[in-house]
């Protein structure tokens, strides 16, 4: 049996292949992961320790358990395509056509789904399973912002033996070192000014200068605003809250200004302006 899912494989994805697939060996069936281009660096760790085949052919597999997803366009790499079974809790796709489904819109993950079918083979879940399937949970309902009674009675069941924190560590992806160092000098070049309740912020590095306003958007700013000055080009980035629109300010429209200045292009959109072009003087732009 392949168990497979779409393309850059999020964390509740691989949760869902890695349970139905571990647990299938567990019942003696031979049982692989398939992953079409690559697993999403989010879903990294949790999938680190078992083996997945990237752009699996078909043709050598015996009968395909598809999870999460149910439209062709997300499995275009792999190779001699056929589905027998498909486990989703998205709206049904073309492949549902010739394929039993168990699609559950209402589910807020597809790992809830993998672990009902798991309890109605009777199968008894392991520790390392429950905190796969916790996993798959916690990422597909945004660290359980998302979450209704059902996940609640589910999340009872698979925590009894297991620690959250234990979970937590396997879906939250640290940053690089040199993203860590652009928030640092991004941060320490900080020129902050107060409008009524606006808080702006505006800084300089050397690279990375939409990784960087977002970081100063992660410390408190309502608007930030970074630039990065290269050898004969300026590149400007900005994110902003919801609140500065109420201010009048859209900063896709501002941006086209700040593209203009710098005869290059700019623009975006309404809370998310960038702009790129020559070199000029960077206090005026
Ligand atoms: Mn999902």
């Amino acid at each position: 049996v392949l168990v497979l899912t779409h393309h850059n494989a999020d964390i509740d994805a691989m949760a869902s292949a890695i349970v139905l697939s571990e647990t299938l060996k567990y019942l003696n069936i031979k049982s692989f992961i398939g992953v079409p281009e690559s697993v999403s660096k989010a879903a990294k760790k949790l999938s680190e320790s078992f083996d997945v085949l990237i752009d699996p052919d078909c043709s050598e597999i015996n009968f395909v358990v598809l999870v999460d997803t149910s439209v062709p366009e997300q499995l275009s790499s792999v190779k001699n395509l056929k589905v027998n079974v498909i486990i989703d809790h998205h709206a049904k796709g073309k492949l549902c056509k010739n394929a039993v489904c168990f699609i559950d819109e209402n589910s807020k993950s597809s790992a809830q789904l993998v672990y009902k079918v798991i309890k109605k083979l009777g199968y008894n879940i392991d520790k390392k399973l429950s905190k796969i399937i916790t996993a798959g949970i916690v990422a597909d309902t945004a660290h359980l912002k998302l979450a209704d009674n059902n996940v609640f009675s589910d999340l009872s069941e698979l925590t009894k033996n297991i620690e959250f924190s234990d979970v937590l560590k396997l879906i939250t992806t640290e940053g690089g070192l040199s993203e860590k160092i652009v928030s640092f000098k991004c941060a320490k070049r900080v020129d902050a000014y107060r409008f009524d309740d606006i808080l702006v912020a505006f800084s300089d590095i050397v690279s990375h200068e939409a990784f960087g306003a977002r970081t100063l958007m992660k410390i408190g700013a309502d608007l930030a605003i970074v630039i990065a000055e290269k050898k004969d080009e300026t590149r400007v980035s900005s994110r902003g809250r919801k609140k500065i629109l109420e201010k009048g300010i859209d900063l896709s429209k501002l941006f086209k200004k700040v593209g203009e200045f710098l005869d290059g292009s700019g623009g975006g959109h309404s809370l998310a302006g960038s702009a790129n072009g020559k070199k000029k003087n960077k206090e005026e732009c």
